[in-house]
């Protein structure tokens, strides 16, 4: 069993605690993973004041220059992706396609920002003044701090790390406790591809100590976070204090609808991949499905039929569908919301347990679990749940099936199932989310898209696209005036 260390000042080195955490196989708690430092504030320290060096270095750096590394790094990922796939699922616990997907997604991101040094665009404008040019251009913020969560420990690191350092950022980097292995290997592969080692920072530990440090210090004015809104909220708070650049990543409570005239077979497929695929560990996960009064009856059937024939089981092994969920508090919670659906009066059609198999004893395991009947308002509807749970809930209308999508707190994806052309649009203009599929599932985002959410999901930053360049760059304005006189704005112009 190996011991891992933090990288800090350029060097791998143990924590200054000297304490450590153990990080274990969710499918199988008696295989150890690993031993990872559970640092202190001491630690987050000296990591900022030598990613502060780092930057003041990577920011002279040219932007195709820094693309270059991003490019490298996508090369290594590509030549390691079944082993990170592998350790990933040890670690985390979805099955490998999904892992495999997950680094995928990285490599995606690295290449999109590899090229992306090439643009980092700004602007040049004609000035109202003679004689002067008007341009915008694009400068580094300094030293980001990089929170993630477990159920995208590849995708989402990258999502956050490639373009801060492409725009010439240094990155304070803390993955979650649960998948701190990959995090490593990220960071391995960054240092690989030839980034200057001190403009990378690794620390591992938990929220509370490390996170915490990192959010409330002076040095590191950009902080991007993707977890629960519960720590959002708090992360917020520090950040809107001290007047932080702040990208919030958080709930979900994602819809998919099925209407009368959708193709079923193709509604069926989504639902299934969108609602069980990780686990419904997903901000993204299918987490109620609208179904309309003429399919309602049929199409749940099916549905059920389909989700108890999912395969529960380790991620490395062949045939496995769903795997366990990340740890025994995610279990426990995923089961207070089943006795929270009986005590509303909800039909409980599938799963609602823990699975019986002698295998599966070792593992943070939960069955597929279908709920119909739900009401809308009710809890089982309106909550975040992170689990497999599935809430069907019927509808007579589309108008019905739209206002119920949007009346919850959160708004990151919703998914229409329809062949109707005129309301697919409609449904793209009216359904409060930051993202729309049409005959989708509410999962599968794509990094050169923008992803994020509306209301409480996030606070309006988004990852991905060009608009995440936005967030980790300062627009700045420059004037050059070469007309040798005092020209005065407003005053002097052609049109005065
Ligand atoms: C998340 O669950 O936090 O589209 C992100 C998706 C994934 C990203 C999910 N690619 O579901």
């Amino acid at each position: 069993m190996t011991t891992f260390k933090n990288f800090i000042g350029g060097e791998w080195v143990e924590p200054s605690t000297g304490d450590y955490f153990e990080n274990r196989n969710p499918a199988d708690t008696t295989d150890l993973v690993g031993r990872f430092p559970r640092s202190g504030a001491e630690d987050v320290q000296r990591a900022v004041e030598s990613a502060q060096r780092g930057f003041a270095l990577w920011r002279r750096t040219p932007a195709p220059a820094r693309g270059d590394v991003l490019r490298r790094v996508g090369d290594l990922m590509v030549r390691r992706k079944e082993e990170i796939a592998d350790l990933m699922t040890r670690e985390m616990g979805k099955p490998l396609n999904e892992t495999r997907g997950d680094v995928q997604e990285g490599i995606d991101t690295a290449f999109y920002a590899a090229t992306e040094g090439r643009r980092l665009f700004g602007h040049t404008v004609p000035s109202e003044l003679r004689s002067k040019w008007a341009m915008s251009f694009r400068r580094p913020v300094g030293v980001c701090g990089i929170i993630t969560p477990f159920n995208f420990p590849m995708a989402i690191p990258t999502w956050k790390m490639f373009p801060a350092l492409l725009c010439g950022n240094a990155c304070v980097f803390k993955p979650a406790e649960d998948v701190p292995h990959t995090g490593h290997v990220l960071v391995e592969i960054l240092l690989e591809a030839g980034l200057p080692p001190e403009v990378i920072q690794l620390v591992h530990g938990f929220g509370e100590t490390v996170g915490k440090s990192i959010v409330e210090h002076p040095d590191v004015p950009v902080i991007s976070f993707t977890g629960s809104t519960e720590t959002g909220r708090i992360v917020g708070e520090t950040c809107g204090r001290m007047h932080k650049r702040l990208s919030l990543e958080m709930g979900g409570k994602n819809a998919q609808i099925v209407l009368d005239d959708a193709d079923l077979d193709l509604a069926l497929e989504g639902v299934l991949w969108g609602a069980f695929g990780t686990t419904g560990q997903r901000c993204t996960a299918t987490s109620r499905l609208i179904l309309q009064k003429g399919i309602h009856d049929r199409f749940l059937a099916d549905l059920e039929k389909r989700a108890s024939a999912l395969r529960l089981g380790d991620g490395r092994k062949d045939g496995t569908d769903v795997g366990p969920l990340i740890h025994e508090a995610s279990r426990e919670k995923v089961e207070s919301y089943v006795e929270i659906g009986q005590k509303e009066k909800a039909d409980l059609v599938l799963g609602g347990e823990r699975p019986s198999g002698k295998d599966l004893q070792n593992g943070h395991f939960f069955q597929p679990t279908i709920f119909a009947g739900v009401k809308a308002g009710s809890r089982l509807e309106q909550e975040e749940i992170f689990g497999p749970v599935l809430s069907v809930i019927r509808v007579d209308s589309a108008d019905e099936a739209f206002r119920i999508n949007n009346d919850v707190k959160y708004g990151l994806s919703s998914s229409l199932y329809t062949r109707d052309v005129n309301l697919a649009f409609r449904a793209l203009e009216t359904l409060d989310n930051g993202i729309t599929y049409i005959n989708a599932p509410t999962i599968g985002a794509e990094a050169h898209l923008p992803f994020g959410g509306v209301k409480q999901t996030g606070n309006g930053h988004r990852e991905g696209g060009w608009e995440v360049y936005e967030f980790y760059s300062e627009t700045k304005v420059g004037y050059l005036d070469y007309s040798g006189t005092l020209q005065r704005a407003q005053i002097d112009n052609y049109l005065g």
